[in-house]
């Protein structure tokens, strides 16, 4: 595993930073944060962005790394939320939100969509209680089929953040790197053939909630972003499953949301792609502090199932997801500073 334990001066040295920056800024989404904070990420301890940039150049076949040892203070983050909409003022965890962003500008740019989450830039895994039996992360009865963020989006992250608050009962996240090592040439060949298809997951499904539109020029550009997923929902174009380098592949994958094939070929190569993958899975419990980016082309991710208590004391992530090429989502973003891609 590609773990590093942040040591006492390295946690002095991010509380300060992130202390400073709390002065400055009141939220991570201010568009002002997101513009300076790659400057701010050169004054990140060393041994951290060493470790990020290695896990981003190298490609090391663990495809995850994990940052752990920062310590959260779980009575001053308060209850778990009952659902990410009840946000008011500033956020109790905004100092764990600063070290989110930074770690990840050593990755690339941190981005959020207008049809998630009220377009915010970090995201909230919390179960919601009306959300129990639904394949999304705010689910908590079913398991979380293992999957690449967003895989049906052009836009999809390269990177996926985790940043475990609280975890008490220790329901593990999925993982799962994967290799072509189990994989025959004819499969392999298919899967790089684009001929699958992806739906959009229920995170980005209207009923599960964008942006609150106000004003009438953002109805408009979120009435657009939800016409858009309604469209790769009912024609979704084929793509390819696999991409790059038939040595070491970039996957494109999300079983549950895809469709099954009328191309007994194609779907035999995907079932045994998933084999593969189904074997080679292992859990990772996140506790408090930990801070777990995966490379969402090279390795897919998931949860087990937990029962929720609705009491305060549930399980709380927050989510961020890594472009390394901002760019290329401009026509889908409002302006060039902004990382909300419609
Ligand atoms: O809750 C987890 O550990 C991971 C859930 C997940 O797949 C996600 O939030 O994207
Ligand atoms: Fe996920």
């Amino acid at each position: 595993m590609n773990r590093i334990f942040l040591s006492s001066e390295e946690v002095r040295v991010l509380q300060t930073l992130a202390a400073e920056i709390e002065g400055q800024y009141t939220s991570v989404d201010d568009p002002a944060f997101l513009i300076e904070v790659p400057v701010m990420a050169h004054e990140v301890p060393r041994r951290v962005r060493t470790s990020l940039n290695h896990f981003r150049h190298l490609e090391s076949p663990s495809a995850h790394c994990l940052i752990s040892g920062y310590p959260v203070d779980d009575s001053r983050i308060g209850p778990t939320p009952s659902h990410w909409k009840s946000r008011e003022g500033i956020s109790p965890t905004l100092r764990e939100e600063i070290l989110f962003v930074l770690f990840g500008s050593l990755l690339g740019e941190v981005i959020g969509w207008a049809t998630q989450q009220n377009g915010y830039i970090i995201h909230d895994v919390l179960p919601i209680k009306s959300d129990e039996n639904a394949q999304i992360s705010t689910g908590s009865q079913q398991p979380i089929w293992w999957h690449n963020e967003d895989a049906f989006h052009p836009y999809r992250g390269d990177y996926v953040g985790l940043l475990c608050l609280r975890n008490a009962e220790r329901v593990a996240t999925t993982l799962a790197p994967v290799s072509p090592i189990n994989l025959s040439s004819r499969h392999l060949k298919i899967l790089f053939e684009p001929r699958f298809i992806i739906r959009p997951d229920d995170s980005h499904a209207e009923k599960n909630g964008g942006a609150q539109a106000e004003a009438d020029d953002t109805a408009d550009t979120l009435k657009s972003a939800y016409d858009h997923i309604r469209q790769m929902q009912c024609c979704p174009q084929k793509l390819a499953v696999l991409s790059g380098d038939p040595r070491s592949p970039f996957i494109r994958i999300d079983p549950y949301f895809m469709d099954s094939l009328d191309d007994d070929e194609a779907q035999s190569a995907l079932n045994s792609l998933i084999r593969a993958i189904d074997a080679n899975l292992s859990e990772v419990v996140l506790q408090p502090g930990d801070y777990l980016f995966v490379d969402n082309y090279r390795a897919v991710h998931g949860r087990k199932s937990f029962t929720a208590k609705y009491d305060g004391s549930d399980r709380w992530l927050k989510r961020a997801n890594i472009t390394r090429d901002l760019r290329k989502s401009r026509a889908s973003r409002a302006a060039c500073t902004s990382h909300i891609i419609m």
